[in-house]
């Protein structure tokens, strides 16, 4: 039974069960119907209680649900038949109430949460809008303001502030048995009767043209591109200006309009995959997972610093340890003000300031590292330095203690070889900021153990990283295919092609900023040592040779000031820079290049297709164990646009045949050196199927 019913003193109490997240599946929505018009016909019963078992309230729609033709009960018409009882129903809260859940919610009369509830409207998320009357409702209930904030962010609001709102009547401790005060508040309301949202007034006259537009330029920057955000201000324009069922009719229409975009198919694929990552094959509940207390980290510097930053915002004590007494107190200084700036935007208090840098001891001597259950080094990226790291931790390290290298690029099964335990082993690769970045590669290597690998996963939720598993390879999942990628960004500018409309195309796209201004961020001197450690027989040296120039000129990006760009005003704006073109010019005229600027779909296309045929190579060889781990990859380290559902979505959006036959096509004219399509791709295409069917096929 989806939905039961039973009737305590006079209350019908309708409780969901749908686990994991009672989700409001076609037999959930039936149950609610039925269950109130048992409620309405009931002499029995005064009054009602909505409520579910399990770890939560009804956490939304059943997002599997969409895409396939709906079914009848629709949950805009269950939530008016629960709005149009005549005895007052009362939502009982815990966990959360997200989504159609909360637009249940709000179809009630009247709602009640544990103080550790939280509400919300994260259909943003979705690439969708609240479908179920939440446009409509919400604004009624918590205000126009709080209400567009809900929608647009998607946030989880504590039952606290949802009072505070007005969107909750009342708030109960944490450990209050839920239904009994409940049936006891829906048995206090019976004498005032029912509250319909509905029927609140809203009034229009200080929300007028010029609040929206306030509204819009406030988002413009974080909603970049994205399709839902503008639909969603419209339904609450509509809510500030029309009757509720004109509303409710707009909201209607503006909801299918989402929901055929391709962004609302493309962040629904990207909620499930990052729920995917963690299924990981030698990995399962019962594999037994290290108790990680206590972190080692080698290097204060901002890889190192940023990893304790994070490992102490989960509450994990850390002992970090650098070569001289001056970079440990530099990394500290650092650290500290890091958490000071937070303080001061009042997102944490002092006393948290010091709580966390109490869970920092510095250290100058590998003894210290002894006690350490995981020990992260964040050396010099040399293999000969990372040797002669994991002998001296090997020697130190206590038995069942966890050894991780941060390499971006250097083989994980040479570095574990140097330990009398490579089964400890493994890669955790962090992107920097450490402490902002989302993504965790966590490479697994020949001999990494299971246990390791389950323990990095759990960590990596516990730190609040999103954990993709990786094979052993140059440059793992992200950076091998971000090698593809930046190599066409930087012919696209030998070519012909302007640095700044090279970004442009790509910023256009979405992402963040183009590879141009990127490599300034990062530093033109790291790949360029990168491509002499390398040789030049492995990579494209015409593409380069001018960023080569450059860093021999000096300008190794913003941190000396000049690169591909300068940066005169505030040292991150980049301007064009008219030695950079001089250089080109040079360049060219040495390879007879002769220019012709590529236009910016032809930018985007072929960094896009170089990312897809890397990305297809990296599946095909199994490093990334399926096409939508490589997409949680791209989104959260490399700011690739989510809307877009990551390159491999992408690929299938587009179809692999028209992938593989420009893929081909590229060939023909730039020679099959850097465009041999992927064995994967072609295997793909030849069997009609898509990534997101190898996937499937192989879970
Ligand atoms: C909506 O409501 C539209 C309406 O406005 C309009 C309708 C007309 N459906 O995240 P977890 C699965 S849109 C189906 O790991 P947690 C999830 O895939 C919806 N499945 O747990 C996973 O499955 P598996 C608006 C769902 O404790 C399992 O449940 N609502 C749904 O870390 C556990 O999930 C949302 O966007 C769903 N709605 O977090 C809320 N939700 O085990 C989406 C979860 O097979 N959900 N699953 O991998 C969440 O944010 C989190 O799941 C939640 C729990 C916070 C609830």
């Amino acid at each position: 039974m989806s939905v039961s019913y039973g009737v305590t003193d006079r209350v019908a109490v309708l409780t969901v069960n749908n686990p994991p997240v009672n989700a409001l599946s076609l037999a959930v929505r039936q149950g609610l119907s039925d269950g109130a018009a048992r409620a309405a016909a009931d002499d029995a019963v005064d009054a009602v209680v909505i409520m579910a078992t399990g770890r939560t309230f009804m956490a939304g729609a059943d997002i599997r649900e969409f895409g396939k033709p709906p079914v009848a009960p629709h949950l805009p018409e269950v939530i008016d038949t629960i709005e149009a009882l005549e005895k007052p129903v009362v939502a009982a809260i815990h966990g959360t109430a997200l989504g159609g859940g909360l637009e249940v919610a709000l179809g009630c009369h009247y709602r009640i949460a544990l103080e550790s509830a939280k509400i919300g409207l994260p259909e943003v998320k979705l690439g969708i809008l609240p479908g179920a009357g939440g446009t409509q409702r919400l604004p009624r209930v918590g205000g126009v303001d709080n209400a567009l904030q809900a929608m647009l962010t998607g946030r989880h609001i504590p039952a606290s502030t949802a009072a505070t709102w007005g969107a909750v009547d009342k708030v109960l401790s944490a450990d209050a048995d839920l239904q009994a005060e409940a049936v006891a508040f829906a048995k206090d309301r019976i004498s005032d009767g029912v509250r319909r949202t509905r029927d609140m007034v809203l009034d229009g006259a200080e929300y007028g043209a010029a609040f929206f537009e306030g509204v819009r330029a406030s988002i413009a920057k974080q909603s970049r591109g994205y399709f839902a955000p503008e639909r969603i201000i419209r339904c609450v324009e509509a809510a500030v200006s029309l009757p509720f069922d004109d509303g409710m009719a707009r909201e209607r229409e503006l909801f299918a309009e989402c929901q055929a975009n391709p962004q609302a198919r493309a962040l629904q694929h990207l909620f499930f995959a990052e729920r995917q990552v963690a299924r990981v094959p030698g990995v399962t509940k019962e594999t037994p997972r290290r108790d990680i207390r206590l972190v080692g980290i080698l290097g204060a510097g901002t890889m190192g610093g940023g990893i304790a930053l994070a490992m102490a915002n989960a509450g994990i004590a850390v002992t970090l340890l650098d070569t001289g007494q001056d970079a440990l107190d530099r990394g500290l200084g650092v650290m500290r003000g890091n958490w000071e700036r937070t303080a001061k935007k009042g997102r944490m208090t002092m006393d948290d300031v010091d709580r966390r840098m109490g869970l920092i001891t510095p250290t100058l001597s590998y003894d210290d590292l002894a006690d350490c259950d995981l020990i992260i080094e964040a050396v010099f990226e040399k293999m000969d330095i990372k040797r002669e790291v994991f002998a001296r931790l090997d020697a130190v390290a206590k038995p069942g203690a966890i050894l991780a290298t941060n390499t971006s690029y250097l083989d994980v099964n040479d570095i574990a070889a140097m330990t009398a335990r490579p089964d400890d082993v493994l890669g955790l690769h962090f992107f920097s900021p450490a402490n902002v970045m989302r993504l965790l590669e966590i490479v697994r290597a020949e001999k990494t153990a299971d246990s390791v690998l389950a323990t990095a996963l759990d960590l990596a939720k516990r730190i609040g990283k999103i954990g993709v598993v990786s094979g052993v390879c140059h440059g793992f999942i992200g950076n091998r295919m971000l090698g593809p990628y930046g190599r066409e960004a930087m012919l696209a500018v030998i070519g012909g092609t302007e640095p700044q409309a090279v970004d442009k195309a790509l910023f256009d796209f979405g992402m963040p900023m183009g590879p141009n201004a990127m490599s300034d961020m990062a530093g033109l001197d790291v790949g360029y040592f990168n491509r002499q450690s390398v040789g030049r027989e492995n990579y494209e040296t015409s593409a380069y040779d001018w960023v080569d120039r450059l860093v021999e000129m000096g300008r190794k990006g913003q941190k000396t000031g000049e690169g591909i760009y300068k940066y005169p005003q505030d040292g991150r704006t980049p301007e064009p820079d008219p030695v950079v073109a001089d250089v080109l010019d040079a360049e060219r005229e040495k390879l007879r290049i002769v220019a012709k600027p590529w236009s910016a779909e032809q930018v985007v296309e072929r960094c896009m297709l170089a990312l897809i045929n890397e990305g297809a190579k990296i599946l095909g060889e199994g490093i990334a164990l399926r096409a939508s781990d490589i997409d949680v990859v791209y989104i959260n380290g490399y700011g690739f646009p989510p809307y877009r559902g990551g390159p491999m979505h992408y690929a299938d959006a587009m179809g692999l045949p028209a992938v593989l036959s420009r893929i081909k096509a590229l060939a023909v004219e730039n020679g099959p050196r850097w465009w041999m399509p992927a064995p994967l791709l072609e295997r793909l295409v030849d069997e009609g199927k898509s990534f997101a069917d190898f996937d499937r096929e192989n879970a």
